[in-house]
């Protein structure tokens, strides 16, 4: 953690069907009505159109805590103490920790995300590269814009049956989100120009997160949505607006 706090959007993945070993782990510990959500921090909430997927690290055990009266958040411990002291929670510094649940427990519920073309919900999936001391511990998959995503997606496509997922849950289509002068698929164009074979080549990856979220941010504009033609930089805020004000995300610092 530096010294400048990060702006990260929390998105409001709400889970619409669990898994057995999950729906084992919350039987009878919440509420009937009880809304569950994965969230993932994001800092790119203008892509939020090109999700696909959601991912966990596997290894990772999650907590599920009450944010509001019947409404529960998945995430880290270290995520969900920095939240009870922004406004997040009910009651400020209090806690609510109602059940755990073991990241590869979750692989393939299904879960809502919010603007995505993919409106029958997604999947949550197994991402190796997630580090537990960073935002939530749950990454939305954006594989247009994102090369890790991209890497990632892809590996799990090639690998179903090694990672004990439906192919099918990580072959939805990719659509273009940005145009930037590179590509309207920035990530997947990166990951082949540089030759990227799978998640494990880091120092590739890193270099092409970086360029991607330049290009992004500097040259890029909206190919979708509400801001469609709007530079990136302009539509950001207000892509990341409207999804506060619909009560589908929320902003917090770390
Ligand atoms: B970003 P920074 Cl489209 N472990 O969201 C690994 N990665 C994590 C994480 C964790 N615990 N928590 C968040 N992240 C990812 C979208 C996106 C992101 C796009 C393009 C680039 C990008 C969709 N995934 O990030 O180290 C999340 O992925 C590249 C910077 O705090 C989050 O934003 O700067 C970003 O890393 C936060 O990274």
């Amino acid at each position: 953690e530096g010294v400048n706090p990060q702006i990260y959007v929390g998105i409001k993945m709400q889970v619409l069907e669990f898994p057995s070993k999950a729906q084992e782990a919350i039987q009878g510990k919440l509420p009937d009505g009880a809304k569950v959500f994965l969230v993932p921090a994001t800092l790119r909430a203008e892509t939020m159109y090109g999700q696909v997927a959601c991912f966990v690290s596997p290894k990772v055990t999650y907590g599920i805590y009450e944010a509001a009266p019947k409404e529960y958040f998945v995430m880290t411990e270290r995520a969900a103490r920095n939240m009870s002291h922004q406004e997040i929670f009910a009651e400020e510094g209090v806690i609510k920790k109602t059940a755990e649940v073991l990241g590869s427990d979750l692989i393939g519920a299904l879960v809502n995300a919010p603007l995505s073309f993919h409106k029958d919900g997604v999947r949550v999936l197994p991402m190796e590269s997630i580090l537990e001391t960073k935002g939530t511990g749950v990454v939305t998959c954006v594989p247009s814009d994102s090369p890790d995503d991209y890497a990632t997606i892809t590996d799990l496509a090639k690998k179903a049956d090694y990672y004990k997922i439906k192919k099918e849950w990580a072959e939805l289509e990719i659509y273009p989100i940005i145009q930037t002068p590179t590509s309207d698929l920035l990530a997947p164009a990166l990951v082949k120009k540089m030759k990227i074979a799978s998640p494990k080549d880091v120092k590739q990856l890193k270099e092409a997160k970086e360029i991607a979220y330049k290009e992004g941010f500097y040259q890029g504009h909206m190919l979708v949505g509400d801001f469609k033609g709007e530079k990136v930089a302009d539509a950001k805020p207000k892509v990341r607006g409207q999804l506060i004000e619909a009560g589908l995300a929320f902003e917090y610092a770390e």
